[in-house]
């Protein structure tokens, strides 16, 4: 104002100079300049004036222009008052040295302003402004679109909008450092574009605005929703398995914003035992091996990612691998194998015979049946993997054996006569039976067990089984057999003794039967004075003392019985009937007690010192006791059963060692073999009998 003020001072000799100047020279030029700067930055509603300055003429006509639209023109010190443009009548007033001067103006005259200055005869010169008009920046605020960046994103866009202002510069910047455009972001008019945004970019992110009168500065804290990323599960301890019994702890992590806690499920069912996504197994069972699911979900994004765990629980199998050997159609072998229970199933081979094939829990193999296998021990590995095991099996072809003979009376009161041949092997030997040369079937005469190892013959007549052919039995199994033939005797005693007590009142009478004997039971005969009182359970009848008489009767299976109250001064003979049902078979060998007719010792001594001239006498003796002995025993020969030719012809003893061994191997230990009580020897009787007397019947 006061440089205007100057102007209008200094006016009078501005004017005297140019009329000196025009009246001097008439063809004086025109020219216009600016007082000051071309460009004017102004606050909205302030004064504003664009100064010129011109020469070389008095009273220019001057136009000025916004942009190439005249907004008034006036001709300098006439008396018409300028003429400005209707809608800016209120804001433009052109000074009488040309200067145009904005009152309170508004922001939208901002603009390029030129004055035009004619003078005819002098031409037309011009200046041209350049005029900003600013307002103070108010009431910025930050807004984002969409209300959440997400990874993922295409895009994410955050835009200032004010209520006034202008801006001349914006600044951008992120956590305090200053964005340029590039591949990730772009400023743009009022926004700022984050490209495909992710976790890095969450954080603080500002604008700065500014024009020549003010600035101001906006924040927003901008949150990046991302994940559930991968969850990372472990087991702890970490072991490739665990023990039934273990305790254990499962968890489950996982990256993301926001995040719920994640959640185990389990055989379809959420467990809800947890805390922060670890799950406390302890005491855990097989039952809970198995898959393990974590679930993480993003409760903003709906995103949920599942991860999951397989847990291994193992348990040993019950007690130990067992092996077995079994014959496939009597001509294969099949090796077993089993170890049942466990979690898993223990994996079983036979490494020796293939390693190739193997089964859980129970495993066999076939295997052709060779003499390679043939008491070779077969090893079958279990492993599990808590313990490793094993079983052996020992393919055996069939043993030596014996056959034995057991006999029985049945319910209808037939003789049953069974046969038993066990042949120790493994496989298990199959028993097939014949007689002489056809096979035995089974029927109401034979009957073989379901395991074959037995053959039971059922008859009234004891004929039946000494006539009829040997019996044969073959023990097969696929690594080889033993056959062995069989001829039932009848009712024999092969062996007896008699044992009497110190006193003299009591004997044991002991005996015994060939193995291949048909025996279902013994009398007892006795010869001599009555017994002095009747112990027993059954009566003595009154006999002459000179035949014998049955005192008692045993079953089949008795090898012993005890004869009570015999009178020491007396001389009794016993002997023992064997009996196949109502046959008699030979009666044994005769045992002698007590003095009697015998020689005591003193007859002996006499005897002995009368040698020389007896001997006559002595044989005449022994001649009459022969003959005396040879009529007794014709005499108490009864009506024996049907006696085989090879039974006459053959001893008994010896004839069961030849039909047994084959007549090739020396005497069999029959106590060592599989036999029944009934034909082992019974122990001996309670009290200490003395050595067995040789009685002098025999001399
Ligand atoms: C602008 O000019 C008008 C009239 O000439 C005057 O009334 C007003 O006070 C001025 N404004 C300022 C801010 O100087
Ligand atoms: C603008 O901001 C001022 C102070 O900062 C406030 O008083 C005023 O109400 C705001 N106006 C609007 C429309 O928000
Ligand atoms: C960024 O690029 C846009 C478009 O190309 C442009 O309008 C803007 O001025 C640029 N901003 C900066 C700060 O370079
Ligand atoms: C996030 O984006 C930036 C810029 O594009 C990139 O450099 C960075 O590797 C990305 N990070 C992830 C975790 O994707
Ligand atoms: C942004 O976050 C920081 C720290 O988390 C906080 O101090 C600031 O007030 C937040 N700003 C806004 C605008 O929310
Ligand atoms: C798991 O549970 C057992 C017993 O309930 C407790 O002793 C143990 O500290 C727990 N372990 C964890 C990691 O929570
Ligand atoms: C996880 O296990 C569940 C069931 O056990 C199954 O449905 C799902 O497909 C499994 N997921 C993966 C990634 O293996
Ligand atoms: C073994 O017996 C089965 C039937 O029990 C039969 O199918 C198979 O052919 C027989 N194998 C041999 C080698 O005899
Ligand atoms: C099995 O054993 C045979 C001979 O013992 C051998 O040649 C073969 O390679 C073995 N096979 C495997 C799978 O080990
Ligand atoms: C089986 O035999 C092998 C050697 O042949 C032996 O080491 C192992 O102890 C035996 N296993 C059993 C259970 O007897
Ligand atoms: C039974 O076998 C014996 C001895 O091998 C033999 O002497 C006898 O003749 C056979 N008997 C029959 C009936 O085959
Ligand atoms: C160009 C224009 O609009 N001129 C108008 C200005 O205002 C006067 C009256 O105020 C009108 O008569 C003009 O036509």
């Amino acid at each position: 104002m006061m440089w205007l003020e100057g102007i209008q001072k200094l006016r009078p000799v501005l004017m005297s100079v140019l009329f000196i100047l025009t009246s001097q020279g008439a063809n004086c030029r025109l020219v216009v300049s600016p007082v000051g700067s071309t460009l004017v930055n102004a606050l909205a509603g302030t004064n504003v004036t664009l100064a010129v300055s011109y020469s070389g003429a008095s009273d220019p006509v001057v136009t000025w222009f916004k942009g190439t639209l005249p907004v008034g023109t006036w001709t300098i010190n006439t008396n018409f008052p300028p003429d400005i443009a209707n809608d800016s009548r209120s804001v433009l007033e052109i000074e009488k040295d040309g200067s145009l001067t904005f009152k309170d103006v508004p922001q939208h005259f901002t603009g390029s302003y030129t004055v035009e200055l004619t003078k005819s005869g002098h031409g037309t010169v011009s200046v041209t402004f350049n005029l900003n008009i600013y307002e103070i920046i108010q009431n910025v605020t930050l807004i984002t679109a969409p209300q959440f960046a997400q990874e993922g994103a295409e895009r994410f866009t955050l835009q200032y909008n004010m209520l006034q202002g202008v801006v001349e510069q914006e600044i951008w910047r992120f956590n305090g450092r200053d964005l340029q455009n590039s591949t990730h972001y772009l400023m743009e008019g009022t926004s700022l574009v984050i490209f495909g945004p992710n976790r890095t970019d969450k954080g603080s992110y500002s604008v700065t605005l500014r024009n020549p009168f003010s600035s101001m500065t906006m924040h927003k804290n901008v949150t990046v929703l991302y994940g559930p990323d991968e969850p990372i599960v472990e087991a702890l301890p970490i072991q490739p398995f665990y023990k039934a019994g273990d305790s254990l702890i499962l968890s489950c992590r996982a990256e993301g914003f926001p995040l719920s806690i994640p959640q185990w499920i389990f055989g379809g069912k959420i467990l809800s035992d947890f805390h922060q996504g670890v799950l406390n197994l302890t005491n855990v069972q097989t039952s809970q091996g198995g898959s393990y699911t974590c679930s993480v979900l993003n409760e903003m994004t709906k995103e949920k990612r599942e991860k999951n765990v397989t847990l291994k629980v193992y348990d040993r199998p019950l007690g130990s691998p067992i092996c077995s050997v079994v014959s496939v159609n009597n001509s294969d072998l099949q090796y077993q194998c089993k170890w049942a229970g466990g979690t898993p199933e223990a994996q079983l081979s036979f490494p020796a015979l293939s390693n190739i094939s193997s089964g859980a829990g129970t495993f066999s193999l076939t295997v052709t049946s060779s003499a390679n296998l043939r008491d070779i021990t077969i090893t079958c590995l279990a492993e599990h993997p808590i313990e490793q095991n094993t079983c052996n099996i020992t393919a055996k072809s069939p043993r030596n054996f014996l056959p034995t003979v057991k006999t029985s009376v049945d319910s209808d009161g037939k003789i049953a006569v069974t046969i038993r041949c066990v042949s120790e092997a493994s496989p298990q030997a199959v028993v097939s039976w014949s007689q002489g040369n056809e096979s035995v079937i089974t029927g109401s005469t034979y009957q073989i067990s379901s395991d074959t190892t037995q053959l039971k013959i059922r008859s009234h007549n004891i004929s039946t089984f000494l006539l009829a052919p040997n019996y044969t039995c073959t023990c097969r199994n696929p690594l080889g057999n033993q056959r062995k033939l069989l001829q039932l005797q009848g009712p024999t005693i092969s062996d007896s003794s008699l044992f009497p007590n110190q006193d003299g009142t009591i004997i044991t009478l002991t005996w015994e039967v060939p193995p291949t004997s048909v025996v279902t039971g013994f009398d007892i005969q006795m010869k001599g004075p009555d017994l002095l009182s009747h112990g027993g359970d059954y009566s003595v009848p009154k006999r002459s003392s000179k035949e014998y008489r049955i005192i008692q009767q045993k079953p089949g299976y008795a090898r012993s019985t005890d004869v009570f109250l015999l009178d020491p001064d007396m001389t009794y003979r016993f002997r023992i009937i064997p009996k196949a049902r109502l046959t008699d078979g030979e009666p044994s060998e005769v045992h002698r007690i007590g003095p009697g007719d015998g020689l005591s010792g003193s007859a002996i001594a006499g005897i002995a010192a009368g040698i020389p001239c007896s001997i006559l006498t002595l044989t005449l003796l022994i001649g009459l006791i022969f003959l005396i002995f040879y009529h007794h025993k014709k005499k108490s020969n009864k009506t024996r059963y049907p006696v085989s030719r090879a039974v006459k012809t053959t001893q008994p003893k010896a004839a069961s060692h030849n039909i047994l061994n084959g007549g090739l191997r020396p005497p069999p230990d029959y106590n060592s073999l599989h036999q029944t009580p009934s034909e082992r020897s019974v122990t001996l009787p309670m009290f200490v009998p003395p050595a067995p007397v040789r009685v002098a019947t025999t001399v």
